[in-house]
C-alpha cells in the first residue's frame, strides 16, 4: 500500500499530518500521528485533523530522517583524480537512502587557511543540496596560526568538529601535532575525530610487498592489517587521555580496535565509536576480484574477514559503537579519473581510497540488523540518526521525532524487498560495492523540514532546499574532568 495525500479545504492547523504510522525514536516505538507546521513538528497524538495535506502511513514506520555524519563529497582527491559525487548527486543519493542531513569533510590542504578551504567548500554546496548539510574540518596543517586563531574562530562560527589523520603522507599528523591539535579542541570545546592507522608501519609493509612484486588491489589490505589500526587506535586514545579530551574513533573495522575502545571506557574515558557497512558486508577477499575488480573495494581501513564481521556486529549489539556511518567516498571504477586511472590500473598505491555507500547504509542496517533481529528499532534510530545529532551538536533540532524538532522524517515500508542494483541508485559513481545484496525495508517517502522531497520513491523536492547547518558545541566534546 502506498502513501496517500489528501488536501483539506480551508485554513489549516497543520501544513502536513503523517497519520496512522508507527513512530520510532531512540527511546520508544509507538502509534501516533505527527503534526507539522512551518517545517517543525508541533504535535504528536492520535486522530490529528486540520491539515493541508495528510499522508497515510498505515503499515509504515515513521522514523527520524537519517543523519550520516561521515561522508565525502566533492573532495579534492589528488592529481588527476575526481570524486564521483558533487553536492547535487551526493545529497540526492543520501536523500533516497533515507537521510535528511549529511556531514561531509572540508579538507585543509597543507599551507591553506581554514577560511579559504571553507569558502571554497561552501561555494560547491550552495544551492545544490537535497538534504541539509554541515561540515567537519580536516586539519592537515596545525600551524600556530591555525591552532591559535583560525581553528578557534571556525569553532565559534559553528564548525564544531574536525578530523585528523594518522596515515597518508599529505594528511598525517605526528604525535606532537596530534597533542597540540587535541589541546585546541579542549580549549574550544570542539570534538576530534581520528583516522587510526600507523603510517610508518604501512609504509614498511608497502615497501616490503611491492618489493616482492605485489601491486594488485588485494595488497592494499595486506599492507594495512588489523595491527596497524589497533596500535593507532590505542595511541589516539592515549594521546586524548594525556590532553583530557573526548575523541571519536571513526570507521572501526575490527575487534582488536573495539577492545581498545572498551578498555578506555572502562577507565572512564569518553570515547565515541563509529563503524560502517563495509565492515559488516565486505571482506578483504573482495579486493581479489578478477580484472582489477578488487579496486572497487579499496578503502581504508580495508574490509577484514568473516570473524571480524562478527566482531563488528557484536560491537553494534553491545553498544561499543554509537555511530553507524557510510564513509561514502565515491570514485568511479571504469574511469581515467577514478579507480582505473592510468597509474591505478597497474598499481594499488594509485587506486583512490574509498567506496560509495550513502544510499545503502540505512537499508543494510535495517535489513541485516532490525529485520534479522540483531538490533531493535530504537537502536537502529540511535545509531543512524539520534547519536549523530547528539555527537555533533545538532540535537534536539535534528535526529529525533519530538515536538519542536525539525520535521525531518523518513517513512519506511518495512516489507519492501529488493536487491541492491547500482542502476537504481542516485549517486554519480558507476558501481555499488553492495551490488546483488538482497535487502528488506525501504525508505519510500522523505520529508525535510516539513517539505516532501521524495514521495513513494519519486523525487518531488527541489535541489537547493537543503540548507547549511552551523552547529553548536556537543555535550560529548566536554572534557570528562570538567
Ligand atoms: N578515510 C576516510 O574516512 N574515508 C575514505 C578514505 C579514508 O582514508
Ligand atoms: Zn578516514
Ligand atoms: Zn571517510
Amino acid at each position: 500500500m502506498g502513501c496517500i495525500a489528501r488536501p483539506a479545504k480551508g485554513s489549516s492547523m497543520y501544513d502536513l499530518v503523517i497519520a496512522n504510522g508507527t513512530v520510532a525514536t531512540a527511546a520508544d516505538v509507538y502509534r501516533a500521528d505527527v503534526g507539522i507546521k512551518d517545517g517543525v513538528i508541533v504535535a504528536l497524538g492520535r486522530g490529528l485533523t486540520g491539515a493541508a495535506e495528510t499522508i497515510d502511513a498505515a503499515g509504515r514506520y515513521v522514523l527520524p530522517g537519517g543523519i550520516d555524519s561521515h561522508v565525502h563529497i566533492a573532495q579534492p582527491s589528488g592529481e588527476g583524480i575526481v570524486m564521483a559525487d558533487d553536492f547535487e548527486s551526493g545529497t540526492r543519493s543520501a536523500l533516497f537512502g533515507g537521510n535528511t542531513t549529511v556531514l561531509p569533510f572540508c579538507i585543509q590542504e597543507k599551507g591553506e587557511a581554514l577560511r579559504t578551504a571553507l569558502t571554497d567548500y561552501h561555494a560547491k554546496a550552495a544551492g545544490n543540496c537535497y538534504t541539509d548539510v554541515s561540515f567537519h574540518l580536516v586539519i592537515s596543517d596545525p600551524s600556530e596560526a591555525v591552532l591559535g586563531q583560525e581553528l578557534p574562530a571556525a569553532v565559534a562560527d559553528g564548525y564544531t568538529s574536525f578530523k585528523i589523520f594518522m596515515t597518508y603522507e599529505a594528511l598525517r599528523l605526528n604525535d606532537a601535532e596530534i597533542l597540540a591539535t587535541m589541546d585546541t579542541a579542549r580549549r574550544t570545546g570542539a570534538l576530534v575525530m581520528v583516522h587510526c592507522e600507523n603510517e610508518d608501519a604501512i609504509r614498511f609493509l608497502v615497501d616490503k610487498f611491492t618489493g616482492e612484486g605485489h601491486l594488485e588491489p588485494r595488497t592494499h589490505a595486506t599492507t594495512r592489517p588489523v595491527v596497524v589500526e589497533r596500535e593507532a587506535t590505542h595511541r589516539a586514545i592515549s594521546l586524548a587521555e594525556v590532553v583530557d579530551v573526548p575523541v571519536v574513533i571513526v570507521h572501526v573495522s575490527n575487534g582488536a580496535a573495539m577492545e581498545e575502545i572498551a578498555r578506555a571506557r572502562a577507565r572512564g574515558r569518553p570515547i565515541v565509536g563509529e563503524t560502517c557497512p563495509q565492515y559488516l558486508m565486505l571482506t578483504e577477499d573482495d579486493l581479489s576480484g578478477m580484472d582489477w575488480e578488487g579496486a572497487k573495494f579499496v578503502c581504508s581501513p580495508p574490509p577484514r574477514d568473516k570473524a571480524e564481521q562478527t566482531n563488528i556486529w557484536r560491537g553494534i549489539e553491545t553498544g561499543i559503537f554509537d555511530l553507524f556511518s557510510s564513509d561514502h567516498c565515491p570514485f568511479r571504477y571504469d574511469d581515467d579519473r577514478g579507480k582505473l586511472n592510468p597509474k591505478g590500473r597497474n598499481d594499488f598505491r594509485h587506486i583512490p581510497n574509498g567506496i560509495p555507500g550513502v544510499e545503502t547504509r540505512l537499508s543494510i542496517l535495517f535489513s541485516e540488523g532490525v529485520m534479522k533481529g540483531r538490533i531493535d528499532l530504537p537502536r537502529f534510530v540511535a545509531m543512524t540518526a539520534t547519536n549523530h545529532a547528539k555527537t555533533y551538536g545538532l540535537y534536539p533540532r535534528k535526529g529525533t521525532i519530538a515536538v519542536g524538532s525539525d520535521a525531518d522524517i523518513a517513512i519506511w515500508d518495512p516489507d519492501a524487498e529488493r536487491v541492491i542494483r547500482h542502476a537504481e541508485l542516485h549517486d554519480a559513481a558507476d558501481y555499488s560495492p553492495y551490488e546483488g545484496i538482497a535487502v528488506r525495508g525501504r525508505p519510500e517517502t522523505m520529508i525535510l523540514r516539513g517539505k516532501v522531497m521524495v514521495r513513494d520513491g519519486a523525487l518531488v523536492g527541489e535541489k537547493g532546499y537543503g540548507a547549511y547547518l552551523p552547529r553548536g558545541l556537543s555535550d560529548r566534546a566536554k572534557p570528562p574532568t570538567e
